[in-house]
């Protein structure tokens, strides 16, 4: 590809709407192609930035069981949710498409038809797992049982999401189905296939010859792998009642498999994208001068560099020209897991800073600059909230905020705020390499945008910031300015200092805006200049504030994180991750048992955190439309609790009123179904899968202790 192809067409991996999505999303896909982005803008580029909730699946169903209510509901709540969650944190999306709107169905159907109709489709009848009580089809996600690797007894039938390795619901012991609870049986089926197999030369020469150096190694090395491995025929239709329904009379209760879908996704949202704003979005997917970028996490790249690839060739589109995928992210020691509720969302971080600040957008920045400063993109990396306050103190605050702000105070301090001349018969060699750092940055930081080394690029803007306070540091005007009265010549010293101050000032706001939006803007806002300024074309340039000019009076650009703050983050995720035992997957009674997990070794410290006290439940109720909750109301002797406890499958309420339970009582509240429960009743699973109170050997007084 050319350096400079005619347009971009910039995909990020569409969110299932079956939750709410957690920082490690947000850091593998959706950062770095927004700041790919934005880059692209300010260089006035021809860009289209598509994403949109991928609403088909059998996630969604799953979680509709989870919270009662329908599948329609669940992609209604979360779009918008997630949808929202992006726009808070400037994820700059040209359109947040859905695949359940007809058009993404049509889009997808004729996809399908094409293909088919020209004989690219293989049709075969294969034996697939069946709930004969049920009477359906069980998808690989609706069969549980033990995984053969870690012996995880809730292993689904794609995933073991304990270990996390790929499975096939043959491979699990004793497999169960998750809608009745029973063993399933093998019933024959029909199904088309893509013959994945056919198209091993073109991928070994497309991804392993012409791609082995422009694509991350990673990713190369991945696919390498699976086509090392032997391609097989892979099934795009599935028996369903949730997706985009098989267009063929003969396919009664059939649906497109998701995978084949979702990545359609990104065609059918541009073709909305086109309607809105008037564009032609044929050529951004068929002519061979569009650069197709997609960025995911790894665990999505056999679809996006195989699997759909075959796909958009058949059909006759372009391919994509690089797949930049991240590595996970890991959160505080542990691998972020939403069934583990070991995670930090989107939502919660909004809520819980950018929202308490007065909607202080610059805490969404301080979000960004911690996760592309520990982008996952050589290797998994890991978010600490200690880390999170070191980047946002030490560098934001105590660099690059600090330099702005004194060269904002001294330019109104020594040169009535206003933009000072520059002397050049009296610049020094200080000045002079200064002066080349700001244009040698720019280059840098461009070259590495291009190479999507977003961590590199972030980190070399933050250096000029770095040199910046240096030179300020050696040049320090507010020493000469002691000098004036005896040399009052000595003021051209000041304004070169502050120029050039100010015109890394407006040098660091370009740099910085692909990835810190809210600050560039504030900072255009202190500069009284426009967008305009932003162009890309400016980087590097010393002319870009008129010598005269009147600048705002300085306002911090960041705020520190507290100690305070941090540790409440950190307890609000040991608390979160701890009361997972009542929010936990859904599993039919009998069908599976909890798998044993083993924890880290903790300190006596650790454990003294804990408030455990004995409590006699007084008052029990069901909790409407939550099959597994039960509200109690339990005496802790100094007061009334209410704690909301996943115990309704195995007891009657009637049947445990007066029981004494032994009660987490320093657990942070947490809301289910509406409901504030305030702590947690320890619980003991037998082999059988049955639960036990955990209880004093004789009853004793409410609130007494136990340690
Ligand atoms: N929804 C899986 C995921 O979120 C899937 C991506 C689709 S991209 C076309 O990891
Ligand atoms: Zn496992």
């Amino acid at each position: 590809m050319t350096n400079s192809p005619k347009r971009y067409l910039i995909t990020a991996a569409l969110p299932y709407a079956n939750g709410l999505k957690h920082i490690g999303h947000l850091a593998g896909a959706y950062l770095p192609a927004d700041i790919y982005v934005r880059y692209l803008r300010a260089q006035k580029r021809d860009v289209a930035f598509i994403c949109g909730s991928d609403e088909h699946g059998t996630a969604i169903p799953i979680q509709a069981m989870k919270e009662g209510t329908t599948p329609r509901a669940i992609i209604d709540k979360y779009h918008e949710l997630i949808r929202q969650n992006f726009a808070d944190l400037g994820i700059s999306f040209d359109i947040y498409h859905r695949t359940s709107e007809p058009l993404h169905h049509e889009t997808a159907q004729e996809f399908f038809t094409d293909l088919n109709s020209r004989g690219e489709l293989e049709v075969k009848e294969s034996e697939q797992y069946y709930d004969e009580e049920a009477k359906t089809f069980l998808a690989d996600r609706y069969i549980v049982g033990t995984c053969p690797v870690c012996g995880n007894t809730r292993a689904y039938g794609d995933q073991c999401e304990n270990c996390g390795t790929s499975l096939s619901p043959e491979m699990l012991l004793n497999p169960h189905s998750t809608l009745s609870g029973k063993p399933p049986v093998k019933r024959s089926t029909r199904h088309w296939y893509l013959p994945l197999d056919k198209y091993e030369d073109f991928l070994r020469e497309w991804i392993l010859t012409e791609h082995k150096d422009d694509w991350r190694t990673s990713v190369v090395g991945q696919c390498k792998s699976w086509i090392d491995g032997g391609l097989q025929p892979r099934a795009v239709t599935r028996d369903l009642d949730w997706g985009v329904k098989v267009p063929l009379p003969d396919a009664e209760g059939k649906v497109l498999y998701v995978w084949f879908d979702a990545p359609i996704g990104y065609i059918s949202a541009t073709r909305q994208w086109g309607l809105n704003t008037g564009k032609d979005w044929r050529p951004y997917w068929y002519d061979k001068d569009t650069k197709l970028v997609h960025f995911i996490g790894k665990d999505n790249i056999v679809f996006h560099c195989i699997i759909f690839p075959i796909m958009l060739k058949l059909h006759g589109n372009i391919l994509p020209d690089n797949v930049p995928a991240n590595e996970f992210m890991n959160l505080e020691g542990d691998k972020m897991s939403t069934s583990r509720n070991w995670k930090l969302e989107m939502e919660d971080y909004i809520n819980d800073f950018i929202k308490k600040d007065n909607g202080g957008t610059q805490l969404a920045d301080s979000l960004r600059y911690y996760l592309t400063t520990i982008a996952p993109e050589t290797k998994d990396s890991e978010f600490t909230w200690k880390g999170f306050q070191d980047a946002n103190n030490s560098e934001l605050v105590s660099k690059f905020g600090n330099f702005v702000n004194r060269t904002f105070v001294l330019m109104h301090k020594l040169c009535n705020g206003k933009v000072p001349p520059l002397h050049t018969e009296r610049l020094d060699d200080v000045d002079r390499e200064m002066i080349i750092a700001i244009e040698a940055t720019a280059i840098k930081v461009t070259k590495l945008l291009e190479e999507y080394r977003f961590r590199d690029a972030q980190f070399e803007v933050m250096m000029l910031s770095d040199l910046a306070n240096k030179y300020m540091q050696k040049k320090e005007p507010w020493i000469v300015a002691r000098t004036l009265e005896a040399t009052p010549g000595n003021q051209q010293l000041i304004d070169n200092c502050l120029h050039l101050c100010l015109q890394i000032t407006a040098n660091l706001a370009i740099l910085i805006n692909p990835f810190l939006p809210f600050t560039a803007r504030k900072m255009l806002y202190l500069m009284k200049v426009v967008e305009k300024m932003l162009d890309w074309e400016n980087a590097g340039k010393l002319k870009l504030l008129s010598v005269g000019y009147s600048l705002r009076a300085p306002e911090l650009l960041f705020r520190k994180i507290e100690d305070e703050e941090v540790k409440e983050q950190i307890a609000k995720l040991q608390a979160a991750s701890a009361a997972r035992i009542t929010d936990g997957p859904i599993v039919p009674e009998g069908a599976v048992t909890k798998e044993a997990v083993a924890k880290p070794e903790i300190v006596y410290d650790d454990f003294a955190k804990l408030d455990l006290r004995v409590g006699t439940i007084v008052a029990a109720e069901k909790v409407e439309k939550a099959d597994k909750l039960l509200k109690l109301s339990v005496d802790l002797g100094s007061e009334q609790r209410t704690i909301v406890s996943g115990i309704a499958l195995h007891f009657k309420p009637e049947e445990i009123v007066g029981h004494q339970v032994v009660v987490v009582a320093n657990l942070a509240p947490r809301k289910m179904r509406g409901i504030e429960s305030n702590g947690m009743i320890l619980m003991a699973e037998d082999p059988a899968g049955k639960l036990h109170f955990v209880q004093p050997g004789s009853t004793i007084q409410p609130g007494s202790g136990v340690s």
